[in-house]
């Protein structure tokens, strides 16, 4: 930013400051006639800004509450101090005067104190209709307990008259001890900062305001507030600059235009700060401060500045678009960036701002430290960069979300030639299910061999990604709280021999044609590609702070949708030592409705239903895949993320051929499930997931359903309620007839051949957990009865290492052996096994164990 200009020295000599002021024997009505202001030392944060000079503003003054700097102030007379409502009013209740204290003179809040003194608040007014920033009004005066000590370094600052006007356009300056930048503190020796703002018209500012933003972050600007900043953000007032002045030179003199009041963030694209319009207030003002008279405290506009477009009708609206995120050819990366370190291979990392890259900190773990001998490669740039600072992440060494690394270039580049900066993402950005992705390389990966992969993807909503990959008993965060993690959906597979070995991906993610780094991941050491990447949004806060000037962006698409609406927390079934199995949202998404239903395609002339049990197996009945008498293992093909014989509308269809089919030992009978082995493993996505498996009996609390389709041509999926019958019913329902183990169902009246039987419908519960698990498959020819999963599971289970058990819980579903038990009621009933049923249903409470 440009340098302050400094005052001409005649103006002391032609205003020698009274000596009466120079000590405090004054009360507070007693005003001087001939009140000097707006003239400050001729000698010599506020976003974006940089230190000031001692005595560039000597009507700066620091609130002070209990023993900290809280917000600024402007000393108007020796006993009055100009600063903003939301300062001391709480919750609608104004704060005592006697908690407050005004610093005077200050330059470096940790430095020398000489020329600084202190006053003890006698009174605090504020505006009778003030209540809160956004509605105006947000001024405060304060009464010192005594006048302050005028001199070089403490003077007031001339006030606005009513007529005054400000020009648009006009060079000001905003001065503060507060924030760098969005929660980054001004650091240590905490010296005054000034930042040059642009005063903008009402149009201009209104204009910015209503450009639709993330969050409802609109507003309508009042009468009596003032904008200043620029359409493109990154030089701002910030929380702690709160009450400070926006001066502005004029013939000579500095007269107060606004007083720091608030703004959606701060230096953030098209939200300029907004400051309290000081000019309108002259009245109230001086009804609160008697004797402030209007020639001294509120001199006469000079008459040179009365003229300019204060109130233009035609002023444009210019709307600032991103800086950052640009690329000019899809697939090229404008802010990929090699460091090259000698002796090992190149680290890819990311061009965040004119000056630095972020990279893994893994890619320097043993580095030879002399950072003279490190070069960096942009693209469209003839030489490499020399590197001149290593700034790693606290935590890169010990967790993987936090390996990060900052490299400062020795000379920034040019950023509208040639290379330019990804965009990062604030803390509170949201990536919208369904956002467009792509990987980039991260890291030292050796290059793909052969064509480059397509790494195109799609993110997985929250529950989706929270459900499938996060933490055990973690609740999911709400969309605007940081997720644990971001999941992409790939529209391909990895391919074998095509795969980066070694590699580390970062995930960068489109919205609006602008790219944001929105997650890196975690080193892969198989040829598949990373499932959840850690968010780089929780980390922008420390990019931020180190390079002062990253491009942090706004979320650029905010239709949230359904899943955006959701406030309540949710939490996610337990997993298995396996991972998640039987997720399935309670809203479903349309279509995706069944993700472990697989149809198997068998010999090219039947469709049987088929469960996923684990990423590279299927269950399903034996006398639907194999048929009886033929000794010839048929051509088997297995497809997942179907709703009927189309592809799932947002999901991905995926088929695998099967590669042997595995029978349990059965003594008698034929074994009536088969373990279908899969070519190769279908990773879990909402299309294609695992469902759990149960010990034994029924979950307790469960509600269960037949799931299969009634068309074996179109095969849209169909669930239908039944209620499972206990083991004593279903046994003396059908006694003498079923193998062990076998569940019967009741379904609900006209509700029975809702399923085609043939293809041998799975008999699906959800337990009170949320799980979905399968009970059983669809004995042959039979809508009632259904060989059961639990008397398998030693079978399953060696057979299949990740199938998922859940634990079994309730009491076990097969003791009863014997006839003895049945109730006389049912006797010759088996003929007739729904009208029995009724009968059973209706004596449950007389039979029950
Ligand atoms: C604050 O919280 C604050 N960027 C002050 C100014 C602005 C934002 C916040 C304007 O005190």
């Amino acid at each position: 930013m440009s340098q302050h200009l400094f005052l001409p020295l005649v103006i002391f000599a032609i205003n020698p400051i009274p000596r009466a002021f120079q000590d405090s024997a004054l009360s507070p009505t007693e005003e001087p006639e001939d009140l000097d202001c707006g003239h400050p030392e001729p000698s010599a944060r506020i976003m974006g800004g940089s230190d000031a000079q001692p005595g560039t503003w000597p009507w700066q003054v620091s609130l002070h509450q209990g023993r900290g700097h809280i917000c600024g102030g402007s000393l108007i007379a020796p006993s009055w101090v100009l600063s903003a409502a939301h300062c001391f009013v709480t919750n609608g209740t104004l704060e005592p005067a006697s908690e407050w204290s005004v610093l005077l003179g200050v330059h470096s809040q940790d430095g020398p104190l000489e020329g600084t003194h202190v006053r003890s608040v006698a009174a605090i007014l504020v505006p009778d209709n003030y209540s809160k920033v956004e509605l105006g009004s947000d001024l405060a005066l304060l009464r010192l307990a005594s006048p302050a000590k005028l001199g070089p370094t403490v003077r007031p600052i001339c006030l606005p008259r009513a007529s005054h006007r400000f020009v648009h356009g006009t060079a000001c300056w905003a001065t503060g001890w507060g924030d760098v930048q969005e929660a980054d503190p001004l650091p240590l020796p905490w010296v005054l900062q000034e930042v040059e703002l642009r005063l903008l018209g009402e149009a201009a500012c209104q204009c910015l305001y209503s450009q639709p933003g993330p969050f409802n972050l609109t507003f309508q600007l009042l009468p009596g507030m003032l904008c200043a900043g620029y359409p493109e953000g990154r030089r701002d007032t910030c929380q702690g600059d709160s009450g400070g002045p926006l001066v502005c030179e004029e013939g000579g003199r500095w007269f107060q235009a606004g007083i720091t009041s608030f703004g959606f963030g701060c230096g953030r694209r098209n939200r300029p700060g907004v400051f309290t319009a000081v000019a309108p207030y002259e009245t109230w003002i001086r009804e609160q401060v008697m004797g402030l008279e209007p020639g001294p405290a509120f001199p006469n506009q000079p008459q040179e500045s009365q003229t300019g477009p204060w109130e233009s009708r035609e002023e444009n609206c210019t709307i600032a678009l991103p800086e950052c995120g640009k690329a000019r050819r899809p697939g090229v990366w404008p802010w990929e960036a090699q460091v090259i370190v000698p002796g090992s291979r190149p680290c890819h990392g990311t061009l965040v701002s004119e000056s630095w890259v972020l990279a893994p900190a893994s890619c320097f773990l043993d580095p030879p430290r002399d950072l003279d001998s490190w070069r960096v490669l942009l693209p469209s740039r003839p030489r490499s960069e020399r590197v001149s600072r290593f700034v790693p992440h606290e935590n890169a060494t010990w967790d993987n979300a936090s390996d990060l690394a900052l490299l400062q270039l020795d000379a920034p580049v040019n950023l509208s030639s040639g290379p330019r900066a990804v965009c990062l993402p604030y803390p509170e950005h949201y990536f919208l299910p369904g956002s467009r992705c792509r990987l980039a390389r991260w890291g030292r990966g050796e290059p793909a061999l052969g064509p480059s992969a397509q790494f195109e993807a799609e993110l997985l909503g929250g529950w989706w990604c929270h459900c499938l990959y996060g933490h055990k008993g973690a609740s999911v965060p709400l969309p605007g709280q940081s997720p644990h993690q971001l999941c992409p959906s790939y529209q391909e597979e990895e391919e074998p021999g095509r795969c980066w070995n070694d590699s580390h991906w970062s995930l960068m993610c489109r919205e609006e044609g602008t790219w944001f780094l929105a997650g890196i991941g975690d080193f892969s050491s198989t040829c598949l590609r990373p499932r959840a990447f850690s968010p780089l949004q929780t980390h922008s806060p420390w990019i931020s702070h180190v390079t002062r000037g990253a491009y942090l962006e706004e979320q650029l698409a905010w239709d949230w949708g359904p899943d955006g609406e959701e406030t309540e927390t949710q939490t996610c079934p337990p997993h298995t030592e396996h991972g998640a199995c039987g997720l399935r949202p309670e809203a479903a998404q349309k279509g995706m409705l069944w993700p472990w239903l697989a149809e198997v395609h068998v010999a090219g002339d039947r469709v049987c239903t088929g469960i996923l049990v684990a990423p590279g197996w299927v269950l399903a009945a034996t006398h639907c895949v194999l048929r009886l008498g033929s000794s010839i293992v048929p051509h088997i093909e297995v497809y997942l993320g179907r709703a009927g014989a189309s592809p799932l509308p947002h999901g991905r269809q995926v088929s695998r051929m099967v590669i042997s089919i595995h029978l349990p030992r059965h003594l008698g009978l034929g074994p009536p499930l088969s373990l279908l082995e899969l070519s190769s493993r279908v990773e879990p996505s909402p299309s294609a997931l695992p469902i759990c498996l149960h010990q034994g009996g029924v979950p307790p609390g469960a509600s269960c359903w037949v799931l299969g389709w009634k068309d074996p041509q179109d095969r849209v999926p169909i669930a239908t309620a039944v209620s499972i019958l206990t083991p004593r019913l279903c046994h003396c329902l059908y006694q003498g007839i079923l193998p062990p183990g076998t569940f019967c169902v009741l379904y609900a009246e006209g509700q029975e051949d809702r399923c085609e039987v043939t293809s041998a419908p799975p008999l699906l519960c959800q337990t009170e957990g949320g799980s979905w698990v399968l009970m059983g498959m669809a004995v042959r020819g039979s809508q009632e009865l259904f060989a059961a999963i639990g008397p398998e599971e030693t079978w399953i289970s060696q057979t299949v290492a990740e199938a998922h058990f859940l634990p079994s819980s309730g009491s076990p579903y097969w003791p009863a052996t014997g006839s003895d038990l049945c109730p006389p009621e049912l006797a010759g009933a088996s003929s007739s096994p729904k009208a029995a049923a009724l009968i059973l249903l209706l004596l449950i409470p007389l039979i029950q164990d």
